[in-house]
């Protein structure tokens, strides 16, 4: 049982190590991103343990597999591994325009609701605005910042109207910004 526990905090703390040079700063362990965010798995293993922090490769292969919302990906051939989404620096993930479904949700909380209905939604420090094609994953994301709220998208009328939308490897629909006209709140149980 405490080696589980002690595994599964190992895995967690590593997936935070892992998201923070691999989104947001590279630069910390003296690495930089190639192209679509790629890294050789080598590389990384080689300058973690430098910066003191050391994963085995079999660690490695269970944090990507065992990542509740697949926030990192092997290459094809295992030899390089990135981040799925999520990124502050500037990285062209190769993504390509796809048709969102009729909605799509966006978790926030209750205390940024004025804002984002008079705003829109705004990507802030991401690349882009995060949406979801379920409910349940948005309340968990609006929970993240507080007493979550649900917001609505009219997805496929946005791309309708020249929006573009991309969908990431693990699911998530990435877009610039949503205009408030596009935003109504979902009004259900257990949120605000
Ligand atoms: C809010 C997680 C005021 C926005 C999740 C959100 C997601 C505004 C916060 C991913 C606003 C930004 C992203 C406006 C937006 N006025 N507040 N005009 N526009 N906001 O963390 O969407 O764990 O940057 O509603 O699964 O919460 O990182 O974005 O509350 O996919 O893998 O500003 O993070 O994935 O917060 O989460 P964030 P988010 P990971």
């Amino acid at each position: 049982m405490n080696n589980n526990n002690d595994q599964s905090k190992r895995i967690v703390s590593t997936s935070k190590f892992l998201s923070l040079v691999l989104r947001h700063e590279p630069g910390r362990i003296g690495i930089s991103l190639g192209e679509g965010g790629w890294v050789p798995v080598a590389e990384l293993l080689a300058a973690c343990e430098r910066a003191g922090k050391r994963i085995s490769p079999a660690l490695l292969g269970e944090v990507v597999a065992s990542n509740d919302k697949q926030r990192f990906a092997f290459s094809d051939d295992g030899l390089r591994i990135r981040a799925n989404q999520g990124h502050s620096v500037q990285v062209d993930l190769g993504l390509v325009p796809q048709v969102p479904p009729d909605r799509l949700y966006h978790g926030t909380a209750s205390r940024f609701l004025a804002s984002i209905l008079k705003q829109g939604l705004l990507r802030g420090s991401r690349h882009h605005v995060h949406l979801t094609e379920r409910q349940d994953v948005a309340v968990s994301v609006g929970t993240r910042h507080g007493l979550p709220v649900v917001l609505v998208v009219d997805a496929l009328r946005m791309q309708q109207e020249g929006h573009v939308f991309y969908r990431s490897e693990n699911g998530v629909w990435l877009t610039d910004q949503v205009g408030a006209q596009y935003l109504t709140r979902l009004q259900q149980e257990g949120t605000a």
